[in-house]
């Protein structure tokens, strides 16, 4: 879109990207560029060029589904779209406000001027979905601003505001007002002063500091599981040694080398399953929510303290309940060293620490708290029996539209919805601990939950700045349902001796962020084993190792009690001789142990085993789409993004090639839990993948 002809008056043609929602560049974006600044080229009204985006965006950056397709890039490439402007012999003024994000900042890199408004972010993004900027980013940016702070922006792909330190030199001015028209203005002074065009690509590098900030670069970032960071520090090799022409050609035969990567497209696809989970059926932009400004917060325990930091931080109102005037005192302390860390840590200035600090009411009195609230959230103990009693005393003291949520993690919220006359607004909203930090929730729409009750229980966790994901109701929702199987297999390879540092670190070698005997010494490992014996009364023929609850015996359940599966100094697990001599004992006295495990197979039989029920959580109506069970496994288990999470990577490997893995293991020890589930084997029957 442009103002065609130039106001003869002004000779300033303006050129405006327009494509909603982002002003990303895909094709069409891209020809109308190269169109618009042919003919800025020869129009002899034009004097200089403003680039702007329209509604408040420069732009987004490429058009990251255009990834997929290798045709459309290559009919008409960004960067030779970039090279053409750069190359005009009129000055050209990028106009930024909104966003300038990878490809959108390189298109700003390419124009001789820049201005932009204060509060515009910024940033080469690409390493965050696996790829290096590839229209000039590498080259033209370490030519702006200083070398070091030009590594540190791509290689972590941080967004900051225009106004940030770290940017100086890259904007001629930054303006609280409104970017276009200080562009404009620009644009004038520059033709009343005769100045010409000015190109980053004929600026120089000194080597030295760029040299010595590289290396050191190298030496942190290396090797990196994702190939194209080690593309970015050989482009940025390139800014510093090679001329511009030679750069920029590298740059771009290494984007399309990572473009195709596993890694980049587990990221893309992890960047869209994260947009696609807040797309629920049946909610709608219309669909009535119900306005939250006071949350309570039942229970005083680690989760409910959590649950008040994340929803103090939000800017809600908050009132922690307790009948217990020690464990409330308690909570009131701790929430407060909280907010006294983070300001002794310089991660909170001193009179926010204090805003958010007088939210929070803590109290006994029950009666008030939820008269008070528009949402109530109980996080009191997982017991059937006392979350029915709170939630129908909830239900007969709150206001008739107030939302009861529950941060079950296991029970049904069916059976806890019909404890109360108003099933219709009763939700689960499952936190992870600690709650104040995880990222994910579980929203559990049960069977009566309403459509209004849903979308403002998505509403709140957005407000909370984490990641709602819509579960059904069963024995662990998504992520702890799939959970139970991995340990499951984790404590089998144990039964055949395979020690917890070798089943941890093969994992974590993978990519998990943490093994999962580490991370139930974490969590506690009673916690398992008061599932384990529910399960031995529920379903007595379900085959379990007895190895957990042989450690849970001799009171090791976790870090908590200095000693789990591993011992702890503090926080630091230490493999230990006396859970080796168990684990040897009881995989001799099984008849095993005798067969060395690799860590390949540590890792296929605990990821399969994660994908497997995952399959069956898909199938039941559970999950919404297969996703959203990476999304779960994304936000809140650790697993590696640039793995994709459980469903994305099972279709990486191929779900035949897992249903001949299942078909292998089920010849081995516990054989028969390698059953695929029916849509597993349906799928790899037809070579078919989880969309
Ligand atoms: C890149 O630029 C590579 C370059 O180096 C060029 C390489 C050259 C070779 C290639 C030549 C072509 N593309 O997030 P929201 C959609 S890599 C496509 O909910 P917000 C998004 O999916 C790119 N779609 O909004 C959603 O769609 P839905 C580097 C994009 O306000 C809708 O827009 N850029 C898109 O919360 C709204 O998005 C980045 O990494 C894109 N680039 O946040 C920026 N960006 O409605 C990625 C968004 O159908 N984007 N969409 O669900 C973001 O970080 C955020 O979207 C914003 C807006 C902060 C822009």
């Amino acid at each position: 879109m442009t103002d065609t002809p130039p106001a003869a008056d002004t000779g300033i043609k303006l050129i405006v990207i327009d494509n909603p929602p982002v002003n990303s560049l895909g094709l069409a974006v891209r020809r109308m560029l190269a169109a618009e600044f042919a003919a800025a080229a020869n129009d002899p009204n034009v004097r200089a060029v403003v680039l702007a985006g329209a509604g408040g965006r420069f732009s987004a950056g490429a058009d990251i589904r255009e990834f997929n397709d290798p045709g459309a890039i290559a009919e008409l490439h960004l960067s030779d779209v970039i090279d053409r402007i750069e190359a005009l012999d009129k000055p050209v003024v990028a106009a930024v406000d909104g966003v300038a994000l990878g490809g959108g900042l390189e298109l700003a890199l390419g124009c001789h001027y820049r201005v932009a408004a204060a509060n515009a972010r910024i940033g080469l993004t690409e390493i965050t979905l696996g790829l290096l900027p590839g229209a000039g980013g590498t080259q033209r940016l370490p030519r702006a601003i200083d070398f070091a702070r030009a590594i540190e922006l791509i290689t972590s792909g941080q967004m900051v505001a225009a106004s940030d330190p770290r940017l100086a030199g890259l904007f001629d001015e930054v303006t609280e007002g409104d970017a276009r028209a200080a562009a404009l203005d620009l644009a004038a002074r520059l033709i009343s002063d005769g100045a010409g065009p000015r190109r980053l690509s004929a600026v120089t590098i000194e080597p030295g500091p760029a040299e010595a900030a590289l290396a050191q670069a190298r030496e942190t970032l290396l090797p990196s599981p994702v190939p194209a960071m080690a593309a970015i520090l050989d482009c940025l090799d390139d800014a510093i040694h090679a001329d511009i022409r030679t750069g920029l050609a590298h740059e771009r035969a290494r984007f399309d080398q990572v473009v195709a990567t596993p890694a980049a497209r587990a990221l893309r696809h992890a960047f869209f399953a994260e947009r696609e989970v807040g797309k629920v059926p049946g909610l709608t932009a219309e669909t009535p929510t119900l306005p939250v400004e006071t949350v309570a917060v039942i229970g005083a325990g680690t989760m409910g303290r959590g649950i008040s930091i994340a929803a103090l931080d939000a800017g809600f109102q908050v009132k922690l309940v307790d009948a217990n005037a020690t464990a409330l005192e308690r909570a009131a302390e701790a929430i407060e060293r909280h907010y006294r860390t983070m300001v002794e840590r310089g991660r909170l200035g001193e009179t926010e620490a204090r805003v958010r600090g007088a939210r929070l009411s803590p109290t006994a009195d029950l009666d008030a708290a939820a008269q008070a609230a528009d949402l109530v959230i109980e996080a009191v103990f997982e017991d059937m029996t006392v979350k029915q009693e709170v939630l129908r005393k909830l239900d007969e003291l709150a206001r008739p539209e107030t939302i009861l949520a529950t941060n079950t993690s296991t029970l049904n919220v069916d059976t806890l919805a019909d404890a109360t006359a108003r099933p219709g607004q009763v939700v689960g909203m499952h936190f992870f601990s600690p709650a104040n930090i995880m990222r994910l929730v579980e929203v559990v729409r049960g069977k009566a939950t309403a459509d209004s009750t849903l979308a403002t229980a998505l509403k709140v966790v957005t407000r909370l700045r984490k990641v709602g994901v819509v579960a059904g109701v069963c024995d662990g929702f998504i992520g702890n349902r799939m959970l139970e199987e991995y340990l499951r297999q984790a404590y089998f390879l144990m039964d055949e001796g395979a020690l917890p540092q070798e089943i941890d670190g093969a994992l974590e070698r993978w990519g998990m962020a943490m093994g999962p005997l580490r991370m139930m010494d974490l969590a506690g490992n009673d916690v398992g084993w008061a599932i384990r014996k529910r399960r031995k009364v529920e379903q007595p023929d379900r085959p379990y190792s007895a190895i957990p609850d042989l450690i849970c015996e001799r009171g090791r359940y976790g870090q908590k009690t200095g000693a789990g599966f591993y011992r702890y100094e503090g926080r630091k697990a230490i493999p230990d001789p006396e859970v080796e001599q168990l684990i040897r004992e009881h995989s001799a006295s099984l008849g095993l142990g005798q067969r060395e495990i690799s860590p390949e197979e540590i890792v296929e039989r605990c990821i399969y085993a994660l994908i497997n029920e995952g399959t069956a959580v898909l199938a039941d109506g559970i999950a919404l789409r297969a996703s959203d069970i990476d999304v779960v496994y994304l936000a809140g288990y650790g697993f590696p993004r640039y793995r994709g999470g459980p469903m994305h990577y099972a279709n990486e490997v191929g779900l035949d090639a897992i249903v001949a893995a299942m078909d292998r293991f089920a010849q081995g020890y516990q054989g028969q839990f390698w059953k695929p589930a029916p849509l597993l084997a349906e799928l790899a029957r037809a070579g078919g993948t989880f969309t």
